[in-house]
């Protein structure tokens, strides 16, 4: 009997993994490193910092800088990345997402967002889709996917066991995420890569509500 379900953000509800890229390449570039696409899947789901390294070290020079010097780069990055979802409205929200959300509260089941973005709120706002949110997860000071605090932070919000929510994630350290907090996993993409997920749609329009809840 499902009583919430915890969506993650970016790759689940819209695509903004291209921003993500886009504001890291310009960044790197600045820095006379390069990242490609490729790359860039390595990133999803992981923190901003977490990211910031694994580029340094990608490029070579995680040395050359000093914490203080990380977290100015790590901010630089962020305003890139902000001015550029600062473009974002309804348009951007992945097909099907609003239909799902309008059938979860027909069935009365609550929904919350556990996503690694502390751009989250500002998204939500510009996908117009807050109305339906009844709980935004804040992942600071909470350990980053692939550990379960995100979406254990929802449950505990309501006292909800965990055996009664379902997760649903694009990224292969977000299924280990819901699976390690003992929640049913959906994931959105490839079944060979979420292969740990208990059930895969390609697409977030794809979830069939009444499947689930049979
Ligand atoms: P921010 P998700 C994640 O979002 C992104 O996939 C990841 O690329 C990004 O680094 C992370 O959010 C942190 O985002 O820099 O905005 O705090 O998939 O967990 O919704
Ligand atoms: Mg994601």
């Amino acid at each position: 009997n499902f009583k919430l379900f915890i969506f993650d953000l970016d790759g689940v509800l819209t695509e903004s993994s291209e921003q993500h890229f886009l504001a890291w390449k310009k960044l790197s570039d600045e820095l006379g490193i390069s990242i490609d696409e490729k790359f860039n899947d390595q990133l999803k789901g992981i923190s901003r910092m977490d990211s910031l390294e694994r580029i340094l070290a990608n490029g070579g020079i995680a040395e050359n800088y000093s914490k203080k010097q990380k977290e100015d780069l790590a901010a630089r990055k962020n305003e890139y990345y902000v001015s550029m979802i600062s473009q974002f409205t309804e348009e951007n929200l992945n097909d099907g997402v609003r239909e799902l959300f309008s059938k979860l509260k027909k069935h009365n089941i609550l929904i919350a967002i556990g996503s690694a973005s502390k751009n989250a709120p500002l998204l939500l706002k510009k996908l117009n889709i807050e109305k339906y949110i009844d709980y935004i997860v804040n992942p600071k000071n909470l350990k980053s996917k692939p550990a379960p605090d995100i979406f254990l932070n929802a449950a505990n919000k309501w006292s909800i066991e965990p055996r009664d929510c379902v997760g649903i994630e694009d990224s292969v350290s977000g299924i280990s995420s819901i699976k390690s907090a003992g929640m049913f996993a959906i994931g959105i993409g490839d079944q060979k890569v979420l292969n740990q997920a208990d059930i895969v749609y390609k697409q977030t329009k794809e979830v069939n509500l009444l499947d689930l809840l049979k």
